[in-house]
């Protein structure tokens, strides 16, 4: 129950790997933003204890990463304090959520947004727009969260996705297994071609595809449900199949490796459950392994070789 213990004890708020990150706090390249917002839950709740819970279970990290053979905290990772979110305003807590991402972008540091539930994207993405016109919203989500309201407002969890397509910003949605009649309808008349796991499934060169659907800088949203809840049950609506852990590192690393590559990311609708803490490690390993490739591609950028493929 460590997510327990920081929420009771959070004078001090925890930091993504504590004292080993003091490594990289000269120059920090990463902030982690925590965003614990969670008005809007449909059923579960518990994601506003999401961002402390990641950042709790990343102190259990080893720096040394199994795969990419760095110490990736090295590249400087900087967590902010959490955001004060009211709670009882959702227009002003997303005001400030897209000025918290807006002024990490100004310093050049990659946003790591932590949820909460997935509304908080929606400020995140428009503050990416505003820094690259020609974003490319790439969505991990058993969900399409194509409503246009939900629980009778139009910035529910179940709606981000609706207020990205209306923001003009190019999506792709991958690991999509549950969504209402209106969602499929909406999917058709734009022609869209989300990355459904029975898609998934059907097409091994699924990657490639949405490789070839990508113009330009990638923000990548992934709603924890997206996993398969063997590996993630901690959220509101674990819903059957989904990413594994080998799939979706095959799609950050294909993200990452693309001209220009992933510029912000989030994660978001962790609930976390006792008994289910290896889902909070399991997220906090996820963004340390994006990090990882950002870094291992930096570096090779700056020596002339490649990032390391496995
Ligand atoms: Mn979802």
């Amino acid at each position: 129950m460590v997510y327990l213990k920081a929420m009771q004890t959070s004078m001090v708020y925890p930091r993504f790997l504590e004292d080993e990150a003091d490594v990289g706090v000269v120059c920090p390249r990463f902030a982690v933003l925590s965003a614990p917002m969670a008005p809007t839950v449909s059923w579960g709740g518990g994601t506003e204890a999401g961002p402390a819970a990641i950042l709790e279970a990343s102190t259990a990290l080893e720096v040394f990463d199994d795969e990419l053979l760095q110490e990736t905290v090295q590249a400087g990772i900087v967590t902010r304090p959490p955001l004060p979110l009211a709670g009882h305003d959702l227009t002003d807590d997303c005001r400030l959520i897209k000025e918290a991402v807006s002024r990490e972008l100004a310093a050049g540091l990659f946003p790591v947004l932590l949820g909460g539930e997935h509304t908080v994207s929606g400020p995140a993405v428009a503050a990416m727009q505003e820094q690259y016109p020609d974003l490319h919203v790439v969505q991990v989500d058993a969900h399409l969260d194509l409503r246009d309201a939900y629980s009778g407002t139009p910035l529910s969890h179940a709606c981000v996705m609706r207020r990205v397509a209306e923001l003009g910003v190019n999506f792709s949605q991958v690991g999509i297994r549950s969504f209402s009649a209106e969602e499929w309808q909406l999917v058709q008349q734009h022609g869209w071609q989300p990355y459904t796991m029975a898609r998934i499934h059907q097409q091994p060169d699924w990657l490639e595809q949405l490789q070839g659907e990508i113009n330009g800088p990638v923000y990548l949203t992934i709603d924890v449900d997206g996993l398969d809840p063997a590996i993630m049950p901690a959220t509101g609506t674990p819903e059957p199949d989904g990413l594994s852990w080998r799939q979706v590192t095959a799609l950050i690393r294909m993200l990452t490796a693309i001209k220009p590559g992933l510029v912000g990311l989030d994660v978001v609708e962790l609930a976390p459950r006792p008994g289910q803490e290896h889902a909070a490690f399991t997220a906090a390993k996820l963004i340390y392994r994006t990090m990882g490739y950002i870094a291992a591609k930096e570096v090779a950028a700056t020596h002339g070789h490649g990032p390391k493929q496995v």
